[in-house]
């Protein structure tokens, strides 16, 4: 039985082209690009074009800084705890505002500062799902907020928040603005020199680029305390020896994610579309967020009366790979704010599924999904009835 593969949010599939890209910094040019060397000077190149590729791709400026990292995860920590360092330990802030829906890697690292004595505001999104500026601005204090971070797009749901709108705010009240951008980059456009954010991060393997590999902007190479101390890469900023294959590797996933934008918002939203109206015509079931405020590959669907969990493992034994939210915390949509202001009966919520596709899916794979999750239903429905 073949596989069809519709957890792009979790990761994608390694690009074949970013593959190749890579090959030659695992045997030849295998060089510490701080040695003195050949073997190190000889990277430079495939850096540089790497550099530029992410800068051209985000619409970074030459005064910016982007800081190559191993995920999102470290950018997340990285401008969380660095703000934390300066401006509220050494500083005369006390404040981070954040939202109800953020990934783990910001709401667990927020979690842990508050336990460090930060005051922590986490908004609520509205029924839409989204935070909007009038939410942001509603009893915001410029005095006591060092940053304010609010995700580009949601993994689970799709949804986009308005962040130009959010990153405006903040720069009129002269705060700063970090947005967790990994579900937005490749999906929609991201192009930094509309969008006055300070720090943005991004993770390669959701682009179909490799796993270990992610990047944090940075607006103006502004400082901040680094995570990782040691020696002088990425600046001082962070340390650790750089790994020149995965970074060729983002940079030309970067630059061929943004070439396949326009196939994103048009192949794959009308696969995504005719996916989500087959789910949408099962009986008792509820696609979560509007369209137009989603990425084009999401669907979050929930099933009455069907537990996530045996959702995910019956369509798998069909050959259909999706899943229960994020990857990382799977049994967490039940607390999940964005579903709960969205979907008022409780056994709806409770049983939310994620399906999310890439230019990588065929049109034929949507197909065999729609007959699989039909099936599915049917079966787990039947089952739950004779009980
Ligand atoms: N979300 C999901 O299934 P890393 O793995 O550190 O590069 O990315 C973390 C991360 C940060 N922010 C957002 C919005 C994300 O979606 C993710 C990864 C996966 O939704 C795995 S939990």
């Amino acid at each position: 039985m073949s596989r069809i593969y519709l957890d792009n949010n979790a990761t994608t599939v390694l690009d074949p082209r970013v593959k190749q890209a890579m090959e030659p910094y695992w045997l030849q040019q295998y060089g510490n690009p701080n040695s003195l060397h050949q073997f190190g000077t000889e990277t430079y190149p495939g850096m540089n074009i790497a550099i530029d590729r992410i800068y051209t791709g985000i619409g970074a400026a030459d005064e910016d800084d982007v800081i190559i990292n191993s995920c999102a995860t470290e950018g997340n920590n990285t401008v969380l705890k660095g703000v934390w360092a300066d401006m509220i330990l050494n500083g005369d802030k006390t404040r981070i505002v954040s939202s109800m829906v953020e990934h783990p890697s910001i709401s667990q690292t927020l979690d842990w500062l508050e336990s460090q004595g930060v005051d922590i505001v986490r908004l609520a999104p509205d029924a839409d799902g989204l935070i909007t500026r009038d939410i942001l601005a509603e009893g915001f204090d410029a005095e006591k907020t060092a940053l304010v971070t609010i995700m580009w797009a949601n993994n689970e749901t799709g949804l986009i928040n308005p962040v130009k709108n959010l990153a405006e705010f903040c720069r009129e009240n002269g705060v700063l603005f970090h947005t967790d951008a990994v579900q937005a980059v490749g999906k929609v456009p991201v192009n930094l020199r509309d969008v006055p954010v300070d720090f943005l991060t991004f993770s390669a393997h959701k682009f179909h680029g490799p796993k270990g590999a992610g990047g944090l902007f940075v607006r103006n190479g502004r400082l901040l305390t680094p995570l990782l101390h040691g020696g002088e890469q990425m600046g001082g900023n962070r340390a650790g020896t750089v790994n020149v294959a995965f970074m060729v590797g983002m940079g030309l996933a970067m630059e061929l994610a943004v070439e396949a934008l326009d196939f994103e918002e048009s192949r794959v939203r009308c696969m995504r579309d005719r996916l989500e109206d087959a789910i949408a015509s099962l009986p008792d079931t509820l696609v979560l967020g509007k369209r137009e405020h989603r990425t084009p590959n999401t669907i979050l669907a929930s099933f009455k009366g069907i537990e996530g969990e045996a959702f995910i493992w019956d369509l798998d034994r069909r050959g259909v790979a999706a899943s229960t939210g994020s990857a990382c915390s799977s049994e967490s949509l039940e607390a999940d704010a964005t579903l709960q202001a969205m979907v008022s009966d409780a056994d709806l919520a409770h049983t939310a599924v994620r399906f999310s596709l890439s230019r990588f899916t065929a049109e034929e794979e949507i197909d065999t999904a729609i007959a699989a999750v039909k099936e599915t239903v049917e079966r787990l429905r039947s089952i739950s009835s004779t009980y």
